[in-house]
């Protein structure tokens, strides 16, 4: 009974005393700040990084030490799959999944890497900066991750194999590739006829060097920095995809941040983005030379029997009918008729 009362009493006197401590000194309590995870993919010297980690010392500094972002890269998290189910659950705050990692769970994500429907960077930044970009961005929200204006670039991907060059869909004939975990790619490798097999990019060193997979597809600076030439050698120039990185956060973190702190937060993440954008565009100017110095040997098809392939598999037709008429005809305003 006394005991009862007493701890009734302490927890009476406690409260108002927390209350106080941040009614009266707001920035006391707020000066206790952020401290938040961000896990991706790639090695710490891909640009992903280079301009993550800028972005965190520049929040860290305008936040006044407020928002601390802590990065772990490369995979140490786990694979993308482990980081998506963290992301959502709070177990990390931010995660760049590229569009066919996060179409695992949004769907309509996968629509910018619809195959051969890109041209240059013009009609990329013009969708995914537009209206395309918005219209997965809110498909993003409604699972409750906050998806940042501005997408990361991954790249163009293109195509690598240890066995023979690809210069035609021909030689796609029964070629065991590596994709990443996504319906997307697999769908489309198998209209191409080739033998895809979905793993996470944190296996692919090891699946092309144990020869469990022949070939891959990734854009030159992942190439290069995940040292994949170590283990291919044949390099075609497909093109075959746009792929980009979502920056997200978990919704119930993002929503509690202080309106001033989003503010900061989403200022250096986004500008950040945009010069990232613009070290993919410089390297892809300087990777290939660096690649061929290293051994890969370059080749540079032609898209059309890749098309043709595609349309002659249905694989247009389809995918229109998944993501729907409305995202396929934004994917089209900015791209051309495609199917
Ligand atoms: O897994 C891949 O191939 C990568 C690194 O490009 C993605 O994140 C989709």
């Amino acid at each position: 009974m006394k005991l009862t009362r007493r701890s009734a009493l302490r927890r009476l006197c406690a409260a108002p005393a927390a209350f106080a401590l941040g009614g009266a000194f707001p920035l006391l309590a707020r000066a206790a700040g952020f401290t938040l995870k961000y896990g991706n993919n790639l090695p710490l010297t891909h640009p992903l990084n280079i301009r993550a980690q800028e972005a965190a010392d520049r929040i860290r500094k305008e936040s006044n030490g407020r928002v601390d972002i802590k990065i772990f890269p490369n995979n140490q998290l786990g694979g993308d799959t482990d980081m998506l189910a963290q992301v959502r659950s709070g177990g990390i705050d931010f995660f760049t999944p590229s569009a066919l990692v996060i179409a695992t769970l949004v769907p309509v994500a996968a629509i910018n890497a619809v195959g051969f429907a890109f041209k240059d960077y013009g009609q990329v930044w013009s969708a995914m900066d537009g209206p395309l970009g918005a219209y997965v961005r809110k498909a993003i929200a409604q699972r409750r991750l906050y998806a940042f204006e501005k997408m990361w670039d991954n790249g163009f991907r293109q195509t690598t194999s240890s066995k023979a060059p690809v210069k035609t869909a021909a030689d796609m004939d029964g070629l065991k590739i590596r994709v990443p975990v996504s319906p997307l790619p697999i769908s489309m490798f198998k209209g191409l006829g080739a033998a895809p097999a979905s793993l996470q990019f944190s296996e692919v060193y090891s699946s092309l060097q144990t020869r469990v997979v022949d070939a891959q597809e990734n854009p030159l600076p992942i190439i290069q920095v995940a040292k994949l030439y170590e283990v291919q050698k044949y390099c075609s120039l497909t093109n075959h995809i746009w792929d980009g990185y979502w920056f997200i956060a978990n919704g119930r973190m993002w929503e509690g941040l202080p309106e001033d702190l989003k503010t900061v937060v989403a200022r250096g993440i986004n500008e950040a983005g945009l010069a990232q954008r613009d070290d993919i565009r410089q390297l892809n100017a300087s990777v290939q030379s660096d690649l061929e110095s290293k051994g890969l040997v370059f080749n540079k098809p032609e898209a059309d029997s890749f098309r043709q392939q595609l349309r002659k598999a249905g694989f247009y037709s389809e995918w229109r009918d998944r993501f729907g008429a409305e995202a396929w005809g934004l994917l089209e305003q900015s791209v051309g008729k495609l199917a």
